[in-house]
């Protein structure tokens, strides 16, 4: 058996862990990203289903460390599709010479902790040993962990059926099939316009109606992409510095005390401008007044009227019973105009529930839908499920799926007390849940980078965080949200509510990017006082 001797190791050689190794080699480590897909990309690399693109501007999706990386590379569209976003990782992967140390197709099994040495000793799915001082979960929020609906028969279904977390790399033809499609939220949406148009029959079936904007995706004209570029550093000082790591800023006017007439001036321009902008930019009071929120559920409804000839399927894709933006906001392009063909039907599952999945096809308590192709668009075990799937031991031994058990516990979204050494970038009670990705994960990636060549310049063996210091933050994450209309969302992953038996809390901070860069810069500048740091022995 392979033994290999580190001083980091990365998990995960998606948008994260291309960053981290980058930078822990750059300091000088010995590290290795270790990555279980055969290719490098994380969530890009399996989310490859038909409409994948991201919803984030392109000039907002990418690293903005390197001058040279945002100076060569070009986006091609507004919001750039899964191919081209892999195209970019794999660009950056071989511009920084990356390669040669990410390990693909190897997955870590098992981590256990060694207090005596203050090293982790992990186990790979290819049988080696591999010890090192710091272990980085680079796993991401949500692609690791891709769930089936909770449904009886789904290993019974004779076609053929697909995750969209999980999407196959041989092409998939949808020509003259029957497809059924579960779920409509951001991948469920951007799937059905996309299948509808070479498939016989497309039956949707819904639980709980999205709120789809528009994206209004276009291909970028020379003349944008050379404005970008002059002013990236302004561009990306200001998505740093803003709530959500892209800087739209809220109407500071409130939407009830607005008049009639500027509030749909408002919100006309912003439908017309598309994507996430259309909540992002809207009256700041939308994520915490309910009568703010209905005025502009008010007018997605009306939109919905204008865009889908049939007033009884328009009535059943309006979403009554959660705010709007108290999910994850959904923008694609064509959705609601996909239900105007005649190929496409709307099954409300609500009204009429799916009783099981079949050899054929999907059974509702009143009907049986016949399908030669079943496509699962429902979601992940979001922000914890990425880390309680591997076996991961405190350094007592307890697998962080039982400390998490009752409710997610970290301190800073970093740092778990009890697993010294291990930080996790876009973990669960980071910003990652309402954040654009890319600015988020590089705070992580650069705060951690730092800590870690504090304890080198310091003789310290081990940074541990302190359970208080944990038990406090997870209250404030928990207080942010209270005031906000987010907890009336019942189905939402921001909360845990899409999985079975998780517990009901909110798995981010959502204080914003920028408060949460000041609060770590402090942790950092205070010589990480908020941590148990232990020196080397003899030093
Ligand atoms: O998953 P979801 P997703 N019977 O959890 C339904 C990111 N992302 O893959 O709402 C029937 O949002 C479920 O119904 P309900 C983004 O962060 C980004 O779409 O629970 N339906 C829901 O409709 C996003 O939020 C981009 O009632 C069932 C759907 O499955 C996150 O990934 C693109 C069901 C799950 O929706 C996850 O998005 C794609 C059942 N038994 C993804 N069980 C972009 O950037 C579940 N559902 C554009």
């Amino acid at each position: 058996m392979e033994r290999m001797e580190l001083d980091a190791v990365v998990v995960g050689a998606g948008f994260s862990g291309l960053y981290m190794l980058h930078k822990l080699r750059s300091q000088g480590l010995r590290v290795k990203a270790f990555e279980s897909e055969p290719g490098v990309g994380g969530t890009w690399y399996k989310n490859r289903y038909p409409g994948a693109r991201c919803d984030s501007e392109s000039e907002f999706y990418c690293y903005s460390f390197s001058d040279e990386i945002l100076e060569e590379w070009e986006w091609s569209e507004k919001f750039p599709a899964w191919d081209e976003i892999l195209r970019y990782l794999n660009y950056v992967t071989d511009k920084l010479n990356l390669r040669e140390d990410i390990i693909l197709s190897t997955r870590i099994d098992t981590a256990r902790y060694d207090e005596t040495t203050e090293r982790w000793t992990l186990a790979t799915s290819d049988g080696q040993t591999v010890t090192t001082q710091h272990i980085v979960m680079a796993v991401g929020p949500l692609s690791a962990a891709p769930i089936m609906p909770n449904i009886k028969g789904t290993d019974k279904f004779g076609g053929e059926s697909y995750h969209t977390g999980a999407w196959p790399h041989d092409p998939v033809s949808y020509k003259g099939k029957r497809i059924g499609l579960i779920g409509t939220g951001s991948s469920g949406s951007q799937v059905l316009p996309v299948v509808a148009k070479e498939a016989k029959e497309v039956y949707v079936f819904q639980r709980t109606p999205p709120y789809v904007t528009p994206a209004r995706n276009r291909p970028l004209d020379p003349e944008y992409i050379r404005d970008v570029k002059a002013n990236y550093r302004d561009l990306w000082d200001r998505a740093r510095n803003s709530s959500r790591g892209i800087p739209y800023n809220a109407d500071p006017r409130s939407a009830v005390k607005t008049s009639k007439e500027d509030r749909e001036e408002l919100f006309e321009s912003l439908w017309q401008a598309g994507g996430n902008q259309f909540i992002r930019k809207s009256f700041h009071d939308i994520f915490t007044n309910q009568d703010s929120n209905d005025i502009l559920v008010d007018f997605v409804h009306r939109k919905i009227d204008e865009l889908v000839d049939d007033p009884k399927v328009a009535e059943k894709l309006k979403g009554h019973d959660y705010p709007i933006g108290t999910k994850r906001p959904v923008t694609t392009d064509g959705y609601y105009e996909a239900f105007n063909r005649d190929n496409v039907t709307l099954v409300d599952v609500r009204a009429d529930p799916i009783s099981e999945i079949t050899e054929k096809g999907v059974k509702t308590g009143t009907a049986e839908y016949e399908l030669d192709m079943l496509v699962y668009a429902s979601g992940f075990d979001s922000s914890t499920g990425p880390f309680t799937r591997m076996d991961i031991q405190s350094k007592d031994g307890t697998p962080l799926k039982e400390v998490w058990k009752d409710g997610v516990r970290t301190y800073l979204g970093l740092t778990v007390p009890g697993f010294p050494n291990m930080y996790m970038i876009c973990g669960p009670q980071s910003p990652a849940i309402l954040s654009n990705a890319p600015p988020c994960l590089e705070q992580g990636v650069e705060w951690i980078s730092d800590c870690i060549e504090y304890m080198k310049k310091n003789d310290i063996a081990a940074l541990e965080a302190d359970s208080q210091k944990a038990v406090e933050w997870g209250e404030l994450c928990n207080e942010l949200v209270e005031h906000t209309l987010i907890p009336k969302a019942k189905t939402s992953w921001f909360m845990g509510h899409n999985v079975p038996g998780k517990p009901k809390e909110i798995l981010g901070y959502i204080g914003g990017l920028n408060k949460f860069g000041d609060l770590i810069d402090d942790v950092a500048s205070s010589g990480y006082e908020d941590f148990d740091l232990r020196r080397k022995s003899g030093s």
